[in-house]
């Protein structure tokens, strides 16, 4: 097979027809869909896989033990999301073990292809939420109470799904298990393509909030009420947004979006009560994070203001900035030499669960060139010589570090 031929079998999985692309959430009904393509494919390599107690699926080629090496990704998406984010990296595992098999290469040490769960948080708002509950860095108490947009908790939906609430939280013993974790993703940038190179390793995560804004003002008539007598939300929203664009452009290289936004109740001729907008902060440092949340959180309210509306600001999630663990990451390049040459270590803006595990386990991550540059929209890419190249350039990694005991 090919990496192509992998995510081909999963291509029809989760299409959205009204916004292109997929839409692809823990515990929805592709969720299971995609579950089972995990374990189709594991076996037919002869991988046993488990699932932990916070819904992230392990295949193991080799007994599950002491100093494993594990490699993966998400299957979960945005809405409306691409087909390589998350996918590629599982698929690209997978490959790479048939390979690693198909030339008789029989790992000294367990090898565990993974696929965690949510993420993107489009469901229960908190990114990474598998590596975040396995690694203790989300109370599980917390996670549970989180709403998907219909209102359903998390809780709920676990139960619903046949699964064990006392047995979401940490995993101490599994987690001691990795000696190190590698992911494959596709580029979110189109940093590859400008250098022509087909592959690279990463360097660093910078740091990224989410915050929820609750705008409240006053529902009324769209035709009896007078511009002087509104506290329209919608209007105290649209000021909140141009803050964003006006803080973050002030303070390069950071970035600001408000890609999320909830008119209450939603009709035509009527001046809304509430607007909910989902903000996402990111820059280079924490601290830069934080500076920006303040010069943009000064700017909203006083817009806010400014149209009679109030203001109530609530904390998703902060994921602090990451750099990869530089011994690994240069034993992934020196594995990757011999056919790729001298690979660059670039950073991204993207979150992932290398991220996560990196605060438990020396991670290391590998990018495939994207021809777009592309990502969380149906326009993201990826040629199938690239994504072959990836495989090829992981199964080199867990030659390396899969090989020595
Ligand atoms: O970067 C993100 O928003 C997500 O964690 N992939
Ligand atoms: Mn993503
Ligand atoms: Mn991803």
């Amino acid at each position: 097979m090919t990496v192509t031929d992998r995510l081909a079998e999963i291509a029809d999985i989760g299409r959205d027809a009204e916004r292109g692309g997929y839409s692809r959430h823990l515990l929805d009904a592709t969720d299971a869909s995609l579950r089972d393509w995990f374990r189709r494919s594991a076996s037919a390599l002869g991988l046993a896989v488990e699932e932990d107690g916070d819904a992230n699926l392990w295949a193991w080629w080799g007994a599950p033990g002491d100093g494993a090496v594990a490699t993966g990704s998400h299957l979960d998406s945005v809405p409306g999301g691409g087909a390589y984010d998350g996918p590629l990296g599982i698929a690209a595992a997978f490959e790479a073990v048939a390979q690693l098999q198909a030339e008789g290469f029989t790992p000294p040490r367990p090898v565990a292809v993974c696929a965690f769960a949510e993420e993107e948080g489009s469901r229960f708002g908190l990114p990474c939420l598998g590596t975040r509950l396995l690694t203790g860095a989300v109370e599980p108490a917390a996670a549970l109470v989180r709403a998907d947009a219909a209102g359903l908790t998390l809780e709920d939906a676990w139960r619903a799904s046949g699964r064990d609430v006392a047995a979401v939280g940490p995993d101490p013993d599994r987690v001691a298990r990795l000696a190190a974790f590698i992911e494959l993703h596709v580029e979110q940038g189109r940093d590859l393509e400008d250098r022509g190179i087909p592959v690279s390793t990463a360097s660093a995560i910078i740091p990224h909030g989410r915050w929820r804004l609750e705008i409240t003002g006053e529902g009324n008539h769209a035709g009896t009420t007078t511009m002087d007598q509104r506290a329209d939300p919608v209007v105290a929203a649209a000021r909140a947004v141009l803050a964003v664009q006006e803080a973050a452009r002030a303070r390069p290289p950071a970035r600001g979006t408000i890609g999320k936004v909830q008119v209450v109740p939603g009709g035509t001729n009527v001046i809304a009560s509430r607007v909910v907008a989902w903000l996402d902060l990111r820059a280079d440092h924490d601290e830069d994070v934080r500076a920006l949340f303040d010069a943009v959180l000064a700017g909203a309210r006083a817009g806010v203001e400014a149209e009679g509306c109030t203001l109530v600001v609530h904390e998703e999630s902060f994921t602090s900035r990451v750099d990869f663990d530089a011994a690994l990451t240069a034993r992934v390049a020196a594995a990757l030499r011999p056919e790729f040459g001298a690979v660059p270590s670039i950073p991204t803006g993207a979150g992932h669960d290398a991220g996560i595990l990196s605060s438990v386990v020396p991670t290391a991550m590998l990018f495939v060139r994207n021809p777009t540059g592309v990502s969380h929209a149906p326009g993201e890419g990826a040629r199938d010589a690239d994504c072959e190249a990836g495989a090829r350039a992981l199964a080199a990694t867990l030659r390396e570090l899969a090989g020595a005991a």
